[in-house]
């Protein structure tokens, strides 16, 4: 089933398994990237076969943010005018509960896709951070308004404005994942959980997800869409051109606050 340049897509009895698949680049996130996880998951939800979804990567990165390599040349009217990365919001919308099994680095757009997912299991070697502030940026998928709702704003802030990484045993004890097995059991312990959920009432399933969501997204939607609009502004500064050149280029950026 599966003929992608980015993702392995398979079925295991009701559980349809989405494996991110760029290990060059510790699973980058790149418009493709997008449009097959997005596609595979959307064809799975209309899909009566299967009744959960695991969204997982590889053992050093789940996923290591979004492609700073794409990202680097775009400008704000590129951004703006495709609506960079706004299909992600699709993933959040789908009726199928939604599994992560995040082992390794989940950075920037990974920690946010993993956020996405309504249920999150960590390999005890899971990071997660959103570093974009070290690139000019600032989170765009979603990240300031779900990271904030899930470990609250001291933590959320320290994270956000530091750039710095959190280990998993800290986002343990604060809310952002729902287990932490060893790393080597992540994804067997994700398929397990998914195949629980499949095997209960799809219906229930589906409005029993709506139901958490309503409680966690009031007024998410609002937040996001200002955050969207946020992200795409920073695409008019010089120091996003700066922060991402000098990823490209393996040296430290130098800032000049304009
Ligand atoms: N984008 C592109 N390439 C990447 C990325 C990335 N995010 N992360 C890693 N890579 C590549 C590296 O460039 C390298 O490629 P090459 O071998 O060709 O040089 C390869 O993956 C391996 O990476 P490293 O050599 O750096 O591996 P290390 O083990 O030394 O370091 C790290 C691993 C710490 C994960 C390091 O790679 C790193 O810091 N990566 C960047 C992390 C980051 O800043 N992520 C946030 C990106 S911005 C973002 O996600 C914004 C999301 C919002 C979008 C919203 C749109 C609306």
């Amino acid at each position: 089933m599966s003929d992608h340049e980015t993702i392995i897509v398979e079925r295991d009895g009701r559980v349809g398994v989405i494996t991110l698949n760029r290990p060059k680049a510790l699973n980058a996130l790149n418009t493709t990237v997008m449009t097959e996880v997005v596609g595979a998951a959307t064809e799975f939800d209309k899909d009566p076969g299967i009744g959960a979804i695991v969204i997982t990567g590889s053992e050093r990165a789940f996923a290591a943010g979004a492609d700073i390599k794409e990202m680097s040349s775009k400008t704000y009217s590129d951004v703006i005018s495709e609506q960079f990365f706004g299909a992600w919001d699709d993933l959040s919308r789908l009726r199928t509960p939604v599994v992560a099994a995040v082992t390794g680095y989940a950075l920037g757009g990974g920690c946010e896709l993993a956020m996405i997912c309504d249920i999150l299991i960590a390999g005890d070697n899971a990071v997660f951070g959103q570093p974009e502030i070290n690139l000019g940026v600032i989170p765009g998928i979603g990240g300031s308004q779900r990271l904030t709702r899930a470990v609250g704003k001291a933590k959320a802030m320290d994270m956000i404005l530091t750039g710095r990484n959190m280990k998993v045993d800290e986002a343990d004890k604060l809310g952002l994942v729902s287990r932490v097995v060893p790393a080597e059991d992540c994804l067997t312990t994700a398929k397990e959980v998914a195949a629980t959920i499949a095997s209960k009432s799809f219906i229930a399933a589906s409005l029993a997800k709506d139901a958490v969501n309503r409680a966690f997204e009031s007024a998410l939607a609002e937040g996001i869409r200002a955050e969207r609009a946020l992200f795409y502004s920073t695409f008019a500064t010089d120091d996003q051109t700066e922060g991402m050149a000098a990823f490209v280029e393996k040296r430290d950026p130098t800032f000049t606050h304009s």
